[in-house]
């Protein structure tokens, strides 16, 4: 395009804001808020300048490139594809398909195109030893879904435009713009939350930007929601207060629920919440009595000790208060393109626990081990143990805990093949990288942070610059290697029909998937007058068949279902394409029974799992509270994971990888405002400055996550100059809830000293 302007989603993290991004002489001249966007509604963060600073990058790869002696060389495409498949197919014959190990990063999430291509990619590579970003992030909030509601992606959404009482734990949406809540500008929806007479509380062992806005904060000590959270379940059941409402009928086990939260009243758990008993009770109460609340909690709650139990009671919380299903509390979404019917159909709602990994023993998850075992897998020997490794889009030495041991055990590797646009902290330990078109060269289509959002919305972007004929998408990379190496494996040559229908799908892309599945999906089509002979028809295959049935999902996922008809209709992909600013299809609106997918139909308040992992809190409130520092993390608006660091306009300014430290503290240590602190666990350590503030809870301290860019041999030039230090060197990889395999991320106890550089040098 070369003047006028271009609409489409900031892909940069879950918000989805709508830019508007004017084009003079084929060159970015502004992106602005998109005030036409339904959801967004002209909201933008300082990220979204971003999407010019990567897209025009000088460090941003372009062509394959391979380590050699004499430096990094280029490729052609050709030659680098057969080059990985080669050598992934050796690995596999050598070693067995297990010996390949594959890490999927965040930035999957965000790119239609990947997410169409990865099922074929994974399956061709065939290994079990997957892992995700997911163990380091909301896999707690799967596990309850799957336990609760039976499916891993059904996630209740708090109503945040119609609630009057928002609870909010362990997350920080005005830094994060939300999370399992596609929420922007979260600002100005507070703000009309605020008018309409709501009140917002906050708890968090740091005061953040979003706790400066609450009415009611609380510190909480790291690791204690669950206790918390239980204590809230108690009063409940002890004043009286539980009333399901919408969800009445479907809930079981309550009692067994009031059984196990029967020691853990809000006296017993004052301590070690570092919250008042009265306080507890005054929140539960809220919490109760307010018909419109909503409860919820996010990464500080799911990444740490209890991080399975506190997020299965989060939910537990909002059924016990009547807020499921309740406009104003949280709900189930109905995306115009439903990947939770989808997966149910095709029998992919989640499992856990299937099968272990080989060395710690740890659940799957979805087909995934948890990332803090990826080193363990790599470094010890015998059969199974990864020897190569596929990393697409992700950066799992900065993101996943002990980063410097899996850099050592990817050190220790055969081969490894990175899909990235950078080379940078993990993907310097590539053999290959093969950079994929930048995001601006893509459509987008927003699968994944649709079923999130607060608001029923779907948008279609186009490509704005064309992808020029050397360049390769995510999704051609990932199908042309899974194409060769399928081949490979079946001795170089396809059946026809299945090599017709590689080409088919390499020729076609994932748009017109999108199509069939915005066509098919409840806004879809309007069957128009060939209802009247097909609805009966519908009607009988909903009513009839068991409710697992793949013909009764089909039935429930058409425009004909009944549920769905009052719902506007006729969208497909052309119809997408007239409203560039998005379609709004509506608030979230109550979906239960129909949208429950356990065997009985029911919402199980309190599955085995969570129970048998009891005797650990038990436990934890029985052990006097330690006196050590203990570490989280924390989210700046202008940052995104680790990799936005190489944009100017964002790192520009006081230096935010700091540690944040209580005045307390600080004196206590001996540390001054101008100095730097030394940041230990075991043998691991890091160096930074630190940033003395009331807003962090004494006994805390907190890094943010992501940063780490001085390691040699990478290219991201402003990132370098920006290093910072990475939080994940100093966290232990052998913490992790053991409920639920996720990264304890916050909450791990260090030890903090002043850092003064000349001495230690003479020392040294
Ligand atoms: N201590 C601590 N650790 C954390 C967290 C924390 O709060 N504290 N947060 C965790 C969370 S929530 C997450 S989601 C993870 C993120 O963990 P990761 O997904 O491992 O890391 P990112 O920093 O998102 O890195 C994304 C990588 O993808 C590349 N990339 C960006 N866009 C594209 C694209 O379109 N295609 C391809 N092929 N590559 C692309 C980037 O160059 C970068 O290398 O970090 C986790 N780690
Ligand atoms: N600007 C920006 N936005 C982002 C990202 C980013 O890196 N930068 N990342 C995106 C991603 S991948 C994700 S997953 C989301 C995450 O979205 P959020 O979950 O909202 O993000 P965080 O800022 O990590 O919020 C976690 C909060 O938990 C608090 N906390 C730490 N430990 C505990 C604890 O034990 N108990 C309680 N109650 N609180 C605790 C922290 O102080 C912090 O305020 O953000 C997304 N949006
Ligand atoms: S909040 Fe910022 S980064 Fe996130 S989608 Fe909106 S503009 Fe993009
Ligand atoms: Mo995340």
């Amino acid at each position: 395009m070369d003047n006028g302007t271009h609409y489409r989603t900031c892909h940069l993290c879950e918000a989805m804001c709508g830019v508007a991004i004017e084009m003079k002489d084929g060159r970015i001249a502004s992106i602005k808020g998109d005030e036409e966007d339904p959801l967004s509604r002209g909201h933008i963060c300082p990220k979204a300048v971003a999407l010019q600073d990567l897209h025009e990058d000088p460090d941003r790869l372009k062509k394959p490139i391979r380590k050699t002696d004499s430096g990094w060389q280029e490729m052609d495409w050709d030659e680098a594809f057969d080059f990985v498949a080669d050598r992934l197919h050796k690995t596999r014959q050598d070693h067995g398909r297990n010996s390949i190990g594959v890490y999927l990063g965040n930035p999957n999430v965000h790119n239609h195109g990947s997410l169409v291509a990865t099922m074929p990619f994974l399956r061709a590579i065939g290994s079990q030893n997957r892992f995700s970003a997911t163990s380091n992030d909301q896999l707690p909030h799967m596990l309850a879904s799957l336990e609760m509601f039976g499916h891993q992606v059904l996630f209740p959404i708090p109503d945040i435009d119609h609630t009057e009482l928002f609870i909010c734990i362990g997350a920080n949406p005005m830094a994060s713009n939300g999370s399992l809540m596609t929420v922007p500008d979260f600002r100005g929806r507070l703000k009309a939350l605020k008018q309409r007479g709501g009140k917002m509380i906050v708890v968090d062992p740091r005061r953040t930007e979003t706790a400066k806005l609450a009415d009611e904060f609380h510190f909480i000590r790291p690791g204690g929601d669950a206790l918390l959270l239980m204590a809230m379940v108690h009063t409940l059941f002890e004043e009286g207060l539980v009333d399901p409402g919408p969800a009445e009928r479907l809930v079981k086990d309550v009692d067994l629920l009031r059984l196990a939260a029967l020691a853990f009243t809000p006296e017993a758990v004052s301590a070690h919440t570092g919250i008042a008993a009265d306080d507890i009770r005054a929140l539960a109460r809220r919490l109760a009595t307010t018909r419109k609340a909503a409860l919820y909690t996010r990464m500080g709650t799911s990444t740490q000790t209890f991080g399975g139990v506190a997020t299965w009671l989060a939910y537990c919380l909002n059924i016990l208060t009547g807020k499921l299903d309740l406009p104003g509390g949280v709900l189930f979404s109905q995306p115009a393109i439903d990947l939770v019917e989808l997966g149910a159909m095709s029998g992919q709602q989640g499992h856990f626990g299937t099968r272990h990994s080989r060395v710690k023993g740890l659940p799957e998850f979805a087909g995934e081990y948890p990332a803090s075992t990826m080193a363990d897998e790599m470094l010890t020997p015998g059969e199974g143990q990864i020897r190569a490794f596929v990393t697409v889009a992700g950066n799992p030495v900065l993101s996943s805990p002990n980063g410097r041991r899996l850099e050592e055990a990817l050190g220790g590797l055969d081969f490894i093949v990175s899909v990235d646009y950078y080379l940078n902290e993990t993907t310097r330990h590539a053999d290959i990288i093969l950079p994929p078109t930048a995001a601006l060269e893509r459509s987008h289509y927003d699968l994944i942070f649709s079923m999130f959002a607060v608001r029923n919305v779907a948008k279609y972007s186009e490509a704005l610059f064309a992808a020029s004929p050397d360049t390769r998408h995510d999704w051609q990379i990932l199908l042309e290697l899974a194409h060769r190496l399928e081949k490979q494996r079946k001795g170089g040559r396809l059946p026809l029909r299945t090599e017709l229908g590689w080409r088919a799908f390499k020729q076609l892309g994932p748009d017109p998937i999108l199509d069939l599945l915005l066509r098919s999906g409840p806004y879809g089509a309007d069957a128009g007058r060939a209802r009247g002979l097909l609805q009966p028809a519908v009607d009988l295959v909903i009513d009839l068949l068991p409710k697992r049935h793949p013909l009764r999902g089909l039935a429930r996922l058409s425009p004909l279902n009944r549920q769905w008809q009052e719902l506007p209709k006729g969208l497909s992909l052309n119809a997408l394409k007239e409203y560039p600013s998005g379609v709004d299809l509506g608030p979230l609106r109550p979906s239960l029974p129909d949208r429950l997918f356990t065997r009985d139909g029911r919402i199980n308040l309190a599955p085995r799992r969570y129970l048998d992992d009891l005797g650990r809190l038990h436990d934890f409130l029985a052990t006097p509270a330690d006196t050590h520092l203990h570490l989280i993390g924390r989210r700046h608006v202008r940052s995104n994971n680790s990799w936005m660091h190489n944009s100017q306009r964002l790192v520009k300014g006081r230096d935010r990888c700091t540690l944040m430290i209580h005045p307390r503290d600080a004196s206590r240590l001996g540390l001054q405002a101008a100095d730097s602190a030394a940041v230990s666990a075991d043998d691991r350590q890091i160096v930074l400055p630190v940033e003395i503030t009331e807003d962090i809870m004494p006994g805390v301290v907190s890094i943010p996550h992501g940063w780490g860019h001085d390691r040699e041999g990478t290219r991201q030039s402003v990132a370098a100059a920006h290093a910072g230090a990475s939080i994940n060197d100093v966290l232990s990889d052998g913490v992790i809830d053991p409920l639920s395999g996720t990264s304890v991320l916050n909450g791990q106890p260090v030890t903090v000293k002043v850092w003064r550089p000349e001495r230690q040098r003479k020392r040294a």
